[in-house]
């Protein structure tokens, strides 16, 4: 299937293009969804993230087996800190901060087991990892290049945690032109009502940022697409 799709989303259908779209999970990692990880560790509700981790299964699943690409990123840095913003590192004023030893090694450092991906949705040899330094996907990274590269306009987007990561990485992809479907019951956030807003604030005035669908509409759509 190389023909463009309409799939039902908010605020109108969004025009699924097989041969101009990727797949991006946003930090799906062991410190924000696993308990007794950083994430818990600041006193979250780790099941509101949770929940998502069946529906991105699946939706990987489909996706994969469509032949469609797949990038997925973490938020990190660097061991030695020097890419950390002291004002990231001092932010919240908790007694432990990112850089410093916690449940799952030292906080959102790279290399370490927090930090990685949890093993349900683990990248597959050939699907690139973006490190990220910042909320957003695009800042500091080579993430837009490589889009680029690949002819990629239409980004489908799954993740945590909505209102943060999500949604900033949203706004930064759609200031560069990329079309976003955010998949409501693949993204999350520890905050009810954050989840919530942080969808409709995408979706409002005619789709501001983006379109909001569903994983069931889209694995539909794809099922037995190919671009090989
Ligand atoms: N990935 C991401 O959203 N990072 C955060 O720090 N999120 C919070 O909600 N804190």
């Amino acid at each position: 299937m190389n023909t463009i799709t309409e799939i039902a989303a908010e605020p109108y259908p969004y025009a699924f293009d097989p041969a101009h779209v990727a797949l991006l999970i946003i930090d799906m990692q062991r410190d924000f969804l696993e308990p007794g990880g950083f994430g818990e560790m600041l006193g979250n509700d780790v099941s509101q993230l949770r929940r998502t981790i069946e529906p991105n299964r699946r939706l990987l699943a489909a996706w994969r087996a469509a032949g469609l690409p797949v990038f997925h990123t973490r938020e990190g840095h660097r061991p030695d800190l020097f890419d950390l913003p002291p004002a990231k590192k001092i932010r919240g004023r908790s007694a432990t901060c990112i850089g410093d030893p916690g449940p799952m090694g030292r906080i959102l450092v790279r290399g370490e087991p927090g930090h990685d991906i949890i093993p349900e949705l683990y990248p597959a040899p050939g699907e690139p990892v973006i490190d990220k330094p910042g909320k957003g996907a695009f800042f500091a990274t080579d993430l837009h290049a490589m889009l680029e590269h690949r002819g990629i306009k239409q980004l489908v987007v799954t993740g945590v945690t909505t209102e943060v990561c999500v949604n900033t990485t949203v706004r930064e992809a759609n200031d560069r032109g990329y079309d976003c479907l955010v998949v409501e019951d693949c993204v999350g956030s520890y905050f009810p009502e954050f989840q919530a807003m942080g969808l409709k604030m995408i979706k409002a005035q005619g789709g501001i940022f983006g379109w909001v669908g569903d994983s069931a509409s889209i694995i539909k759509t794809i099922a037995g697409a190919s671009r090989a």
